[in-house]
């Protein structure tokens, strides 16, 4: 049988490898640099994996990126363009990402920071109640991640809508397209949430001309990729009271410098791209099962559309 090659970022692939054997003990996986003969590779499993690597591996039939973006690999202008490529879509990850920005929405809104700093001066002051009804969340990306969260916000009462490239059908929730729907869509979000891929049509998406479109005193909350936000942008929408408070988890440059400083920024609340990852327990089953599919010459699940890009 050939073999799998897998890299991780930084990481030790060795607790991975321990449970995709735990679903297949045939697997042979080796973890990149030390994966032998290019040429019995018919897999690559990858996370940040450096770019040319993969154009070395001559009988590659699948890649699997080990994140939901798949940016990182796209972005080596040496990837085989004839191979196919398969993200990870895993129900745990997309829990977990509806936690963070639950969390963050409501962290928002219930202004925990300014409790917090209260209670640092043990000062009581519960002041006005909190009007639940006013929260409007619009998701930029309903795709898996977005249309999970979509509908986790509405049972946890919230209004939401949607912008994506097609129109969705979701029960409770406006869905837009196109520029002309994304104008209309933000008039009415305050709580404004990114889940979009990394392509060209994402760069620079969330910037002060967008952020002009939604009402003043609005939230913004990005987990998709940190150059969809101009960062400048969002400092000066944070002192012009455009934009009232921040959640991000992913930046321009991760890890984000000593010296940026959002760092300092009492405004935004800061997590280390750690919205939501790959949890092997959950996602070991669907990576073997691709592994298979393609090695019966099935298609993998999760394929992504190398013309758009995510
Ligand atoms: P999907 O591919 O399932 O969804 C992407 C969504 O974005 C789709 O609804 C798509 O529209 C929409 N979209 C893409 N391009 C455009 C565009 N130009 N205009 C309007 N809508 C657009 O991805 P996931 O939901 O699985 O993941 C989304 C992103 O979240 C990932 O690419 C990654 O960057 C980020 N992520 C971040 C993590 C973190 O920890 N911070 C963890 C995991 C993912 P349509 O449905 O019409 O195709
Ligand atoms: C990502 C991930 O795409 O962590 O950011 O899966």
């Amino acid at each position: 049988m050939p073999n799998i090659m897998i890299k991780l970022g930084d990481e030790s692939a060795e607790s991975y490898i321990k449970a995709l054997n735990k679903v297949d003990p045939t697997l042979n996986i080796l973890e990149w640099p030390n994966y032998g003969d290019p040429d019995e590779i018919d897999v690559a499993m990858v996370w940040k994996l450096p770019h040319g690597e993969l154009s070395k591996l001559p009988n590659l039939k699948l890649v699997i990126s080990m994140a939901a973006g798949v940016d990182h690999v796209l972005s080596d202008p040496g990837y085989p363009k004839d191979v196919p490529l398969a993200r990870v879509t895993d129900p745990h990850m997309a829990r977990s990402m509806a936690h963070w920005f639950i969390m963050n929405i409501l962290r928002l809104h219930r202004e925990t920071n300014y409790y917090d700093s209260l209670r640092i001066k043990k000062i009581w002051a519960p002041e006005r109640a909190f009007d639940t009804d006013s929260i409007c969340v619009g998701i930029m990306g309903l795709g898996y991640l977005g249309g999970y969260l979509a509908k986790m916000l509405v049972n946890i009462g919230l209004q939401v809508q949607g912008w994506s490239r097609t129109p969705k059908n979701l029960i409770g929730i406006r869905s837009f397209t196109g520029e002309d729907g994304l104008v209309e869509m933000l008039k009415t979000t305050n709580y404004l949430a990114c889940l979009l891929p990394n392509t060209s049509a994402t760069k620079g998406i969330l910037n002060m001309g967008l952020f002009e479109k939604m009402p003043k005193g609005s939230f913004l909350l990005n987990a998709g990729r940190g150059n969809q936000l101009v960062e400048e942008d969002l400092s000066m929408a944070l002192d012009n009271g455009q934009i009232k408070g921040a959640a991000l988890d992913v930046f321009i440059d991760e890890p984000m410098p000593e010296s940026h400083p959002f760092w300092d920024d009492q405004r935004i609340i800061i997590t280390p791209h750690h919205a939501a990852e790959v949890f092997i327990p959950s996602a070991a089953n669907a990576f073997v099962e691709n592994i298979k599919r393609v090695r019966l010459g099935q298609s993998p699940k999760g394929l992504v559309d190398l013309n758009v890009g995510y």
